[in-house]
């Protein structure tokens, strides 16, 4: 039936995220076999299966289904998506990058595994991301495949999360000004959650318009997500000085709070939600999850 009025117009956001976790929980756990060597496919499951929001995945399926698709042909390239952010996760964990400890709480893949075993498992989590798409992706024109494929490649290497992370290493201890914090996180948090809805329509066969649209839609949720983070870094902080908010308030990190104050930052995290929201409207009821997912993601309190 055609959600266009009354009752039936009511979206149940809370149901749709559930169901959306659970399909691509299940897609994940699927996502890692036949795998050799064994002690490699454990780490990689380690890191891959430890929880987290899912949202990468569940965008990149909100937005083929809003292109006309069907979400289940851009479950491979949905969890293609989860790995490049997952093996980003273990590499920036690693002593030669953050040194954290503790990931999802629970310890840091190369805490368990070693750092050897930990950097292969990221690779191999980046490299099979790419398999998905290419090699395990049936019933998706081959057209699509390659745009999807030209897309994950720009966003995961200098051009998008790589690219990112080096400014930030090089920010480290440094005061950095408003331009290069946004660079900082337009590359590495903004370019793949851009990805996310990017590639799920390119799957579900979006034109020009709604590509243009979601690009704006992305950013706009990727920097408000960015500045939620720095706000709950603070307020977190102000609550148990946990071990992130400790590190950075040590190492002396710029955030958009520390730019712009916290009423500053909250009101600008707002109106990129409103801009976010804004583009989408062309495409009315349709739209809904992502507009739903552009909230969830301001609202977050973790
Ligand atoms: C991609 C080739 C390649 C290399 C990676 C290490 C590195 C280069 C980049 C670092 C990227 C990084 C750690 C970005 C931060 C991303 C971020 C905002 C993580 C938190 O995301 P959530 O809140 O986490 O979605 P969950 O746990 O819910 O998935």
């Amino acid at each position: 039936p055609d959600n266009t009025s009354g009752l039936a117009d009511i979206f149940d956001f809370k149901a749709y995220l559930a169901k959306a976790k659970a399909t691509v929980e299940q897609a994940l756990d699927q996502s890692l076999v036949p795998e050799r060597p064994e002690s490699l496919r454990e780490a990689m499951r380690y890191s891959l299966l430890a929880g987290g929001k899912r949202l990468r995945p569940i965008l990149c399926l909100a937005a083929c289904e809003l292109a006309g698709g069907d979400a289940a042909q851009a479950m491979p390239t949905a969890v293609a998506l989860e790995m490049i952010h997952t093996m980003s996760l273990i590499h920036d964990d690693l002593p030669a990058m953050d040194d954290d400890d503790l990931r999802r709480g629970r310890p840091t893949n190369h805490k368990v595994y070693g750092e050897a075993v930990a950097i292969l498992a990221g690779d191999a989590l980046l490299t099979r991301a790419f398999e998905m798409v290419a090699l395990r992706s049936p019933g998706v024109p081959p057209e699509r495949l390659l745009k999807v494929v030209g897309e994950l490649s720009l966003v995961a290497g200098a051009p998008g999360l790589v690219g990112g992370q080096v400014v930030d290493l090089e920010s480290e201890g440094k005061e950095v000004d408003l331009e290069t914090l946004e660079y900082i996180h337009l590359h590495k948090t903004g370019a793949l959650l851009s990805a996310c809805v990017i590639t799920g329509a390119m799957i579900g066969g979006a034109d020009d318009e709604l590509i243009a649209a979601l690009r704006v839609y992305a950013r706009g949720i990727g920097l408000a997500f960015q500045i939620i983070d720095d706000i709950l870094d603070i307020t977190a902080s102000s609550e148990v000085l946990g071990k992130t908010a400790g590190k950075d308030l040590i190492a002396d990190k710029t955030t958009y709070p520390k730019l712009l104050g916290l009423e500053e930052s909250r009101k600008r995290a707002a109106d990129l939600v409103q801009e976010a929201k804004g583009v989408l409207k062309p495409w009315a009821s349709k739209a809904q999850p992502l507009l739903a997912l552009a909230d969830y993601i301001t609202s977050r309190d973790r």
